[in-house]
């Protein structure tokens, strides 16, 4: 059986549309950040332009799931570069079942309300049968722009134009816990995790792993950590914060722009707090393997995830699997979907705040054992029962299920 069949975009679309529609605009845009602000006149024709082919790009697709199509099966579209996909599968099939998931947050309407094309974003949506989101906030503010932006009504269930329900409900995802928890036993890992552990011997290891996003809060993780340790001098050879940062759309000048100002921050503490034979800060601009990965998750006594907006953040999730032994201290950005699920075992904090990510750096550095062991148990718990498999099965049953009492309503 054919997995995985690609759709074939040309260049100029795959501007307009990937790093334009989707990279430029929705994406800043669910995560709080605003919309583009260059020249008023030259922005809304790009904008035009870039939403004419963010439109057309996913009439591409449809074009190549309806060749896969087989009647009977579930289309599941994903995330805020295929909003346009429910409608134009139903056009081409009425019948097709079709539900779309946002991985990212949506916002409050009103951010949602300045995008331009804001109605007919929500309305391809809404002619899907199924809306999820990662929480319940998200949900709630899709209803309710749904309700103000284009004025239908908003229900328990979901959102209902003029008698059809398209229901809306929040799926929060998950990872497969066991893929985790069964590679820190491997004895490659082990001996890996043997070798980090003599490297850092002496000092706490804090870790951080995002992609280089501006979402991600980087350099204001960064500078709550250079404010730890300014206000801490006992800490300072005592502890170490490894960020790894996989560089993500390298050519874009705002994602450069990042790069270098991280860089340049890291390199003022290293300056500043180093010594000849040790730094404070070990910054790798990289992605590293799944073994790589896991050894550290299974070494770090504090994680340190600062998102300014997150849709859910599973580098949480990963963290938490691989402390059954040590049991360290989660810190999780509040505005990260995961707080919702991980709030009461993590420490929440705002990541504007600096001064407040500084104090929970003392205070998860310095935390008894006790507590670790209580707020990781709680982390725990949630992680290996609420997994990825859980996720997208909960998902496509409520999907056939909404199908089936849709038919139900139409024959009462
Ligand atoms: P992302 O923004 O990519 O995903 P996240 O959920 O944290 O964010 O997932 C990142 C994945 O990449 C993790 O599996 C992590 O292990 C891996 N990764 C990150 N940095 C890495 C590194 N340096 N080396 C190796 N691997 C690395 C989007 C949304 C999220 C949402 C997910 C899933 O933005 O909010 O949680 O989708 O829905």
């Amino acid at each position: 059986m054919q997995r995985c069949v690609p759709v074939f975009l040309d260049e100029d679309l795959v501007n307009l549309y990937y790093n334009g529609y989707c990279n430029n605009i929705l994406w800043p845009l669910f995560h709080y950040l605003g919309l583009p602000q260059e020249d008023h006149l030259a922005t809304t024709r790009s904008f035009q332009s870039q939403f004419d082919a963010y439109k057309k790009a996913n009439q591409l697709f449809v074009d190549v799931v309806s060749e896969h199509y087989i009647e009977g099966d579930v289309i599941w579209c994903h995330d805020y570069h295929l909003m346009f996909l429910p409608k134009y599968l139903k056009e081409r099939n009425n019948k097709m079942k079709v539900g779309w998931f946002l991985h990212t947050p949506f916002p409050s309407s009103e951010i949602q309300r300045t995008l331009p094309s804001r109605s007919e974003l929500l309305r391809a949506v809404l002619v899907a049968d199924l809306v999820g989101f990662h929480t319940y906030d998200y949900a709630r503010h899709f209803v309710s722009a749904c309700t103000r932006i284009l004025g239908l009504e908003g229900t328990p269930d979901g959102v209902e134009d003029q008698g059809k329900l398209t229901r809306v409900a929040a799926f929060p995802i998950g990872i497969d816990p066991g893929r985790f928890i069964r590679a820190i036993q491997l004895p490659q890992i082990k001996e890996h995790i043997k070798e980090l552990e003599e490297r850092f011997a002496g000092r706490k290891v804090m870790l951080g792993v995002d992609r280089l996003d501006m979402i991600k809060g980087i350099p204001q993780k960064i500078l709550a950590f250079e404010k730890f340790l300014e206000e801490n001098p006992d800490w300072h050879d005592k502890v170490v914060l490894l960020q790894i940062a996989v560089p993500t759309r390298t050519d874009v000048p705002e994602y450069q722009k990042l790069t270098c100002q991280v860089h340049e921050i890291v390199g003022r503490i290293n300056g500043r707090f180093g010594s000849l034979t040790t730094v404070p800060i070990h910054h790798l601009d990289r992605s590293l393997d799944f073994h790589g990965l896991c050894a550290l998750y299974a070494i770090t006594d504090v994680a340190l995830i600062t998102s300014l907006r997150d849709g859910m953040n599973l580098v949480s999730y990963e963290f938490v699997a691989c402390q059954a032994s040590k049991k360290g201290v989660l810190i999780l950005s509040e505005f990260a979907g995961a707080a919702q699920s991980l709030g009461a075992g993590a420490i929440l904090v705002n990541p504007w705040n600096i001064t407040e990510v500084a104090s929970s750096i003392g205070y998860a550095l310095n935390m008894p054992a006790e507590e670790r062991e209580k707020r990781h148990h709680h982390n725990f718990v949630h992680v290996t029962s609420h997994t990825s498999q859980e996720w997208a099965e909960t998902f496509v049953s409520e999907l056939n299920d909404t199908i089936v009492e849709a038919q139900l309503r139409i024959r009462q």
